[in-house]
């Protein structure tokens, strides 16, 4: 990680979470990134079942460029088991399902919709799948509003050695606007002077960004929480907590 020009964000030592400072300030400089093609999804799932088995729906629309045959993944959150699928290649390992295009599968633009389905047996409760993705990226749950994505959200950094996490968005944005982040807590951090911006092209690509956790004199493992505001996004925070060596 790159440690210089770093900007200092001392926040007031044995203070309280309120005690704040910002971030607000750190200079504007937008890291090269090489073009990707932007991956995002919306899952609609729906599903019948009985008393041992059920049928499953998926429709998954696509928020970002073409897909072509896309690699899908789900998890199963019981014990269900897949016997038979219909509009994809399907197999189950555990709780994990991975689809695969068929070769004839038509290309599928922005808006557009892939659809498939299964059915299977289950005990107990048939709860649907989670952590839908495609191509690797994961999916929104359909009616669940934009945010900012972070991970991970909480991460121990020692004292004197730096720690990173990444953002992204779960939606495309209307136009490019850089995150603002403030901090609250105690301790004292450093980052680097990095302004994260999305546009409609790297919304989805996870954009890191380090936290140096000064040293301090005192003993204290010390607690800050970054905020990562996007317009018209719901926030994320991440916790990051000083390991102290002292
Ligand atoms: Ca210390
Ligand atoms: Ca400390």
């Amino acid at each position: 990680m790159r440690r210089r020009p770093m900007n200092a964000i001392p926040v007031r030592r044995r203070s309280t979470l309120t005690c704040a400072l910002t971030l607000a300030a750190v200079a504007v400089l937008v890291p090269a990134k090489p073009a990707q093609a932007a991956v995002g999804c919306e899952v609609t799932y729906t599903t019948s079942s009985w008393s041992t088995g059920f049928v499953g729906n998926a429709q998954i629309r696509n928020l970002g460029d073409t897909w072509i045959a896309p690699t899908v993944q789900l998890t199963l959150t019981g014990n269900q088991q897949i016997t038979s699928g219909w509009g994809y290649d399907l197999s189950q390992s555990g709780t994990q399902v991975i689809g695969h295009g068929f070769e004839w599968t038509r290309p599928i633009p922005t808006g557009e919709t892939l659809s498939f389905g299964f059915s299977g047996t289950y005990t107990g409760v048939n709860t649907p799948p989670t952590d839908w993705r495609v191509n690797g990226v994961p999916c929104v749950l359909a009616g669940q509003p934009p945010a900012v994505v972070a991970e991970p959200t909480s991460l121990s950094i020692p004292e004197g050695l730096s720690g990173s996490f990444t953002v992204r968005l779960s939606h495309p944005p209307a136009e490019a606007t850089s995150l603002r982040m403030t901090t609250r807590g105690t301790g004292l951090w450093a980052s680097p002077p990095v302004l994260l911006t999305f546009n409609s092209t790297n919304w989805s690509t996870p954009q890191s960004f380090g936290v140096y956790s000064v040293q301090d004199p005192d003993t204290v493992d010390d607690v800050a929480v970054f905020t990562l505001a996007y317009p018209g996004y719901v926030s994320d925070t991440v916790t990051i907590t000083q390991v102290d060596d002292d």
